[in-house]
């Protein structure tokens, strides 16, 4: 059995779903920023074990119910389409004594998923045509979870993008400056003032009852959907932790934000950080074509904001957690939020370069598809 750091806990958790199967192998996997994620393969089978953050999702069990309540909704549409609903859906295992979740002596919460298998998760997009899959696939998933019903879901994260509750919570922590970083980020500081009031017209638009709520993902960045090895195709969603009401707009935005961006998510050559039109578009068109007809015209002629109010947001929660001390998104070195920050900032400053393109762009969508209707 390959070792891992405590794997003591580890093992006893996998004991705790899988009696009796013997672990071959137990180590760290994944580039996720939040949750301890550990592949696991026994003689019986291969899984994913996570240690969820409870710091962060503050009522595991309720975060478990969302989620077994979401994959079996998805797993009834799956197999209504005649697909595979354990390959094309994330599968909870359930602990021996039927629990979605098996809590340690510590106060650890585990939940156990099947693995994935023969498919990859990437961490950048090396070809067009993947990230075309990977938003037929978003697109997808926000169909089949149209006829959900929303008052199920638990929210799991309050405000989650609730972009000028974040914005509130950034000034309160530049007004606390617990290590004294405040001074040294003056200019990141007043970046995301000047766009303090766009970043209030997602939510204003949705009281106004101009965009919809619906069930949405939250999360939709490239490495949370696992691409089939052979086809290419954009097989499962995963990372279903922060599926709750929300706007499309932003499942859009935050894939553009990570995968059209031409450098890594925090890149220090901003000099390599710009906003790819063509991933844009291409993100665009799948995006659209997945939901099937499912956006309104009022929701695709937003996608451009959609994409950079998620840039803006997610830097400024980059920015508020260096300021913080780092407590919320894992960190691998010095400073690593201040470069995620400054790598988000650079992207909106491009888009904003490229604004009148990214909406030509998104017009002309719409015209070819009006043109297809009515042909
Ligand atoms: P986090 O919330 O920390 O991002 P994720 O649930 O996204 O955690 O998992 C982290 C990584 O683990 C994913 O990016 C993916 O590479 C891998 N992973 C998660 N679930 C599965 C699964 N069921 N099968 C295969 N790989 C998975
Ligand atoms: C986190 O969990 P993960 O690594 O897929 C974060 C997202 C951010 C993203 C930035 C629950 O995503 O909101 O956009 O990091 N997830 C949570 O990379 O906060
Ligand atoms: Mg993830």
């Amino acid at each position: 059995m390959e070792t891992i750091a405590n794997k003591v806990t580890e093992a006893e958790a996998v004991s705790k779903f899988l009696p009796g199967e013997k672990i071959l192998t137990l180590k760290r996997h994944g580039n996720g920023h939040i949750n301890d994620t550990f592949f696991l393969e026994t003689d019986r089978d291969r899984y994913i074990l996570q240690r969820i953050n409870h710091e962060i999702f503050k009522d595991p069990q309720k975060l478990m119910e969302n989620i077994y309540a979401i994959t079996t909704h998805l797993k009834k549409a799956i197999r209504k389409n005649g697909g595979d609903e354990n390959r094309e859906s994330l599968t909870v295992i359930k602990t021996s004594d039927d629990k979605l979740l098996y809590e340690d002596a510590d106060g650890g919460f585990w939940r156990m998923y099947l693995f994935i298998k023969d498919a990859v998760c990437l961490e950048k997009v090396e070809k067009p045509e993947d990230f075309y899959e990977s938003a037929l696939a978003f697109g997808n998933f926000q169909r089949m979870l149209s006829d959900f019903d929303p008052k199920i879901l638990h929210e799991t994260i309050p405000d989650f993008h609730n972009t000028p509750k974040r914005y509130d919570d950034f000034e309160k922590a530049v007004a606390l400056d617990k290590l004294g970083r405040a001074a040294n980020v003056s200019k990141e500081i007043e970046f995301v003032r000047s766009h303090r009031e766009e970043m209030g017209l997602g939510e204003k638009l949705l009281r106004e009852g101009k965009l919809p709520l619906r069930v949405t993902h939250n999360d939709t960045k490239l490495n949370n959907i696992m691409m089939d090895k052979k086809t290419g195709k954009g097989i499962t969603i995963i990372d279903l932790d922060t599926v709750m009401p929300g706007l499309a707009i932003y499942d859009f935005g935050d894939s553009i934000r990570f995968g059209a961006n031409t450098a890594a998510e925090d890149e220090t050559d901003l000099s390599k950080v710009s906003l790819d039109l063509g991933l844009f578009r291409v993100y665009a068109e799948g995006f659209i074509k997945g939901a099937a007809g499912g956006l309104t015209d009022e929701e695709i002629k937003m996608l451009p904001y959609g994409a950079k109010n998620m840039t803006m947001e997610c830097g400024m929660r980059f920015l508020t957690d260096h300021l913080l001390g780092d407590t919320y998104f894992k960190i691998h070195r010095e400073n690593h939020n201040l470069d995620r920050a400054r790598d988000q900032f650079a992207l909106v400053a491009d888009m904003e370069a490229k604004w009148d393109e990214m909406q030509e762009i998104i017009e002309k969508i719409m015209r070819d598809q009006k043109e297809k209707i009515y042909a």
